[in-house]
């Protein structure tokens, strides 16, 4: 924190203008109101579009998921402001140019998981510095597999919302040591970020908290190898 009281006190401002802010766009997304929400977006110009999905859309969803849970909040407006943010997202952080093209083949997927908006924001982050990323959507350790085998995969990135498929990292990881695959896991999502060990317990390479982590871990990992 700040020693200087001025400062200290502008951090304090812009951290209750960040909260109202988040506040009003959960009741937006709870309440179906895109319109409103997309102002919402809009009035924080400020930030870029990473710190708008990272301050405000996760925040937000975060708080409606524990809404869901007390009881407070229906599945299908979880569902809805899912949606939303979706279509916000895909409007904030279009896949950007890749421009790195002599990188190990790199993809991301979610396993056995419907939580898909994690990997959206982490695949844009990588496209946008540079990084050449395949979607491999949702996929089971099977398809994962497969898909690594076939396309020649050497560094995977997965994403999982659910503990039960978090866990499934662990199967993933054993059939690709099995096949003989040379494949860096890296993971991310609310398990590993509830639990700081699991990712070491499942066998990953490497766990990252945000999207905003994803590229200095992946340039770590890819470091000196093309
Ligand atoms: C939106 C949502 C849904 C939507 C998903 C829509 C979609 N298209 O994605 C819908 C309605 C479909 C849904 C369904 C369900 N959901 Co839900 N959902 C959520 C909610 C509210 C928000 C998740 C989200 O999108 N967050 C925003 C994204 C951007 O954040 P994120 O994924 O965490 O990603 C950030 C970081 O984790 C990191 N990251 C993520 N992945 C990776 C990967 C790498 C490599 C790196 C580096 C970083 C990284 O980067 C991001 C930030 O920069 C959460 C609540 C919560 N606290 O997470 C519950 C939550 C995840 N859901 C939950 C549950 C239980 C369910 C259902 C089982 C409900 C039901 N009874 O049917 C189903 C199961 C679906 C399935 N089988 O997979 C539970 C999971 C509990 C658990 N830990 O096991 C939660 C935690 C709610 C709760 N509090 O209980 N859900």
């Amino acid at each position: 924190m700040s020693k200087d009281p001025a400062k200290r006190k502008g951090s304090k401002r812009e951290a209750k203008v960040m909260e109202e802010r988040t506040g009003a766009f959960a009741e937006a997304l709870l309440t179906l109101n895109r319109l409103e929400a997309r102002r919402i977006v809009a009035g924080a110009g400020s930030l870029t579009p990473l710190e708008i999905a990272e301050r405000l859309i996760v925040p937000a969803l975060d708080g409606i998921g524990a809404g869901w849970q007390r009881g407070d909040i229906a599945l299908s407006q979880v569902y809805m402001s899912g949606r939303i943010c979706e279509e916000l997202m895909d409007e904030l952080l279009p896949p950007g140019d890749v421009r790195r093209r002599d990188q190990p083949v790199m993809a991301i997927a979610t396993l056995e998981d419907y939580h898909l908006l994690g990997k959206r924001l982490v695949y844009s982050v990588l496209r946008a510095g540079g990084l050449a990323v395949k979607d491999f959507g949702r996929v089971t350790v099977n398809e994962a597999v497969s898909r690594v085998a076939a396309e020649g995969v050497r560094l995977l990135l997965i994403s999982t919302l659910m503990l039960p498929s978090a866990l499934q990292a662990r199967e993933l990881v054993r059939r690709l040591k099995a096949t003989g695959l040379d494949v860096k896991l890296i993971v991310g999502g609310a398990p590993f970020l509830l639990d700081d060990q699991l990712w070491r317990e499942v066998g990953a390479n490497a766990m990252g908290r945000s999207a905003s982590e994803a590229v200095p871990i992946v340039e770590a990992m890819l470091g000196g190898q093309g």
